[in-house]
C-alpha cells in the first residue's frame, strides 16, 4: 500500500511539472505556435466524440447482457411487486433520458466544433426553450417522488390490526439475533443495561417484565407462508441494517431506539427454489464452486438456495459475515419449529439452577 502510495505521488508530481512546462511554453509569443486547435485538430476530436459514445453505448449492452444474471429473483414479499415496478420504471425512464442526450451531446459536440472562419452564434436567453426543459424534468420527477411516497407509504404498513407476528431482529457486531414475542404476541422490555451473559441474558430483557418471560430467543430466522410480520430492530453498539434483499426489505438499527419494518412473505423457501431465476443461479454458483473443489480450494461445498438477512451498513472488520438464514414454511412446520423453541423464562430457570 505504502508503495503505491509512493508511485501514485511521484506519477501526480511528474504529471504537474509536465502540465507546467506545457503552460510556459504556451505563455511564450510566438507566431506558429502548433499548440492552438486547427481545423484536422477540430475534426479528429469531433471524431473521437464519436468514438466514445460508441463505447459508452456499447458498454451499456454488455452490462446489460453480462450482468442482468445476477440481479435478484422475483420479490417474496406481498410489497415487494410494487416496489420493483417503482424500481424498473424509474431505471427505464432514467436508460431513455441518458441515451438521447447523450446521443444529442456528442452529436452537437461533433457538429458544432471549431472551424476556421467561422464565428459562434449565440443567444443569449430562450423563454419558451428554457420553459420547456425546466417543465418536462419538473413533471416526470413528481410523478416519480409522488408514486414513491405513495409505495413507501403503502410498505411501512407496521400497524398491529391484522395480527401480525411480532419478531425482534438485534444487531451487534458481528451477528443477528431474533427474538420471537412468545404465545402473548409482546415482546417483553429489554434494555442494553439488563444484558448478562453469564446467565444467558444476551438482548438484555427485563426479567420483571411479565411479557418477557415467554419470548423465544433464536438464531435462526422461521417465518410462516402468508402471515405479516413486524420487525422490531434494536442495535447493541454501532449502526447497522437489517437487509433482506429477496423481501425487498432494509431498515437501519440505531442504538438507542427502536425501528420498525413489516412484511409479509408470499413464497416458502421450498417454493422459492423451484423459481427458475433460483435454479439458474444455484446451477452457475455450483459450477463455481465444482471448479473450486476440483482445484481443492475451500469455500467449495454444493450450495443451496436460503433465503437471508444481512447487514447493509459497513459496520466494522467482520461486517461481511453478519448474516442469518431466514427459513419461509407452512404454518403448520411455522408451529411445530416454534414449539420446540425454549422461551427465555426457561432458559433464566435453567441457568439459575
Ligand atoms: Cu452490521
Amino acid at each position: 500500500m505504502t508503495a503505491f502510495l509512493i508511485i501514485a505521488v511521484l506519477v501526480l508530481v511528474a504529471i504537474a511539472i509536465w502540465q507546467m512546462t506545457k503552460i510556459f511554453e504556451l505563455s511564450q509569443i510566438k507566431a506558429d505556435n502548433s499548440q492552438i486547435a486547427n481545423d484536422k485538430d477540430n475534426k479528429y476530436n469531433g471524431y473521437l466524440l464519436f468514438a466514445f459514445l460508441i463505447f459508452i453505448y456499447g458498454l451499456t449492452i454488455f452490462c446489460f447482457w453480462k450482468y442482468s444474471e445476477v440481479l435478484l429473483p422475483e420479490a417474496a414479499s406481498e410489497h415487494g411487486a410494487e416496489y420493483d415496478s417503482l424500481m424498473l420504471w424509474s431505471f427505464v425512464i432514467i436508460f431513455i433520458v441518458q441515451t438521447l442526450t447523450q446521443g444529442l451531446l456528442h452529436y452537437f459536440g461533433f457538429k458544432y466544433r471549431g472551424v476556421k472562419g467561422n464565428k459562434a452564434l449565440f443567444f443569449a436567453d430562450n423563454d419558451r426553450l428554457e420553459f420547456i426543459w425546466t417543465i418536462i424534468p419538473v413533471i416526470v420527477l413528481s410523478g416519480l417522488i409522488l408514486w414513491g411516497l405513495y409505495t413507501w407509504t403503502n410498505i411501512m404498513d407496521v400497524n398491529d390490526e391484522d395480527d401480525p407476528l411480532i419478531v425482534e431482529l438485534y444487531a451487534q457486531q458481528f451477528n443477528w439475533t431474533a427474538r420471537y414475542a412468545g404465545d402473548d404476541n409482546v415482546l417483553g422490555d429489554a434494555n442494553v443495561r439488563l444484558i448478562d451473559i453469564d446467565r444467558a441474558n444476551v438482548l438484555g430483557l427485563d426479567e420483571a417484565d411479565p411479557n418477557a418471560t415467554d419470548d423465544i430467543i433464536v438464531k435462526e430466522l422461521h417465518l410462516p407462508v402468508g402471515r405479516k410480520v413486524n420487525f422490531k430492530m434494536r442495535s447493541q453498539d454501532v449502526l447497522h441494517s437489517a437487509y433482506m434483499p429477496h423481501f425487498r426489505a432494509q431498515m437501519n438499527c440505531v442504538p438507542g431506539m427502536i425501528t420498525e419494518f413489516s412484511y409479509t412473505p408470499i413464497y416458502t423457501t421450498e417454493q422459492m427454489r423451484q423459481n427458475p431465476d433460483v435454479i439458474d443461479k444455484v446451477k452457475r454458483t455450483n459450477a463455481i464452486r465444482a471448479a473450486r473443489a476440483a482445484k481443492g480450494e475451500d469455500n467449495s461445498d454444493p450450495w443451496e438456495f436460503d433465503y437471508i438477512l444481512l447487514c447493509n451498513k459497513i459496520c466494522g472488520k467482520s461486517h461481511y459475515n453478519m448474516q442469518m438464514k431466514i427459513i419461509v414454511e407452512s404454518e403448520e412446520d411455522y408451529n411445530k419449529w416454534i414449539a420446540e423453541q425454549q422461551s427465555f423464562g426457561k432458559t433464566m430457570m435453567a441457568s439459575a439452577k
